[in-house]
């Protein structure tokens, strides 16, 4: 998969369609690439859960008919992958995190999430980040049920972010009361990864100019 993204992915460009505007430094793509950095999870329904946990005055845990069973909403969304590729009109149906978070009840000390997966990727957001109908648990992808490579059975999206941000095969949304790096934040990609203010690596990132002598 990573192959064809390379031998195909960057070579399909093509001017953004009306009313769609690229973040500097990407490119259109008609195509889903499929960036994991890892084997994929294969998980069945009947092994899946999905939780929120750390700083929540009630922790939760949904098995995958509890989740199903929550009210769910279409999304169409542009995607940008931090590898330049861009994708816009994503068609999803899901569960908006603003439903999970108001079951779960962060403390007022919660600041910040760690996303850890099925397979063990990790990845850190601001909770603000998650709130206000900007972030979704995905289900379907264009109409279907989503594919193990894109992150099935259920992947958090946060499109306003690098697609880094949203993690696949998701198993648990941590609260926490400060950040942390998760795993490419480590290997010192952005803390945050704003795609219109360019936010790819470490160095991009504001606070830390902001802090520079
Ligand atoms: N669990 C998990 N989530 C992940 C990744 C991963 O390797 N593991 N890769 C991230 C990266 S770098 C990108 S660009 C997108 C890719 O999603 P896609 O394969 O559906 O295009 O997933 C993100 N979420
Ligand atoms: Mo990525």
């Amino acid at each position: 998969m990573q192959n064809s993204f390379f031998n195909r992915g960057f070579q399909r460009k093509r001017p953004a369609p009306t009313g769609h505007v690229l973040p500097p430094g990407q490119y259109e793509t008609q195509d889903f690439p499929v960036l994991s950095a890892g084997p994929t999870p294969r998980i069945k329904p009947a092994q899946w859960s999905f939780g929120l946990t750390g700083l929540v005055q009630t922790p939760q845990q949904w098995n995958w008919q509890q989740f199903n069973h929550l009210p769910q909403q279409d999304f169409t969304v542009d995607i940008h992958c931090v590898t330049q590729w861009s994708k816009f009109g994503t068609v999803w149906r899901g569960v908006s995190l603003d439903t999970l978070l108001d079951a779960a009840q962060p403390t007022a000390e919660a600041s910040h999430l760690m996303a850890h997966c099925y397979g063990g990727y990790t990845t850190n957001l601001p909770l603000t980040d998650l709130r206000d109908g900007k972030a979704f648990i995905g289900l379907l992808y264009d109409g279907q049920p989503l594919a193990p490579e894109h992150g099935g059975p259920a992947r958090l999206v946060v499109p306003h972010l690098y697609f880094w941000k949203s993690a696949k095969w998701i198993q648990r949304l941590e609260l926490l009361s400060e950040d942390a790096p998760g795993f490419w934040e480590r290997a010192g990609y952005s803390m945050y990864g704003d795609p219109w203010k360019e936010q790819r690596y470490r160095d991009d990132d504001e606070d830390l100019a902001a802090q520079a002598p």
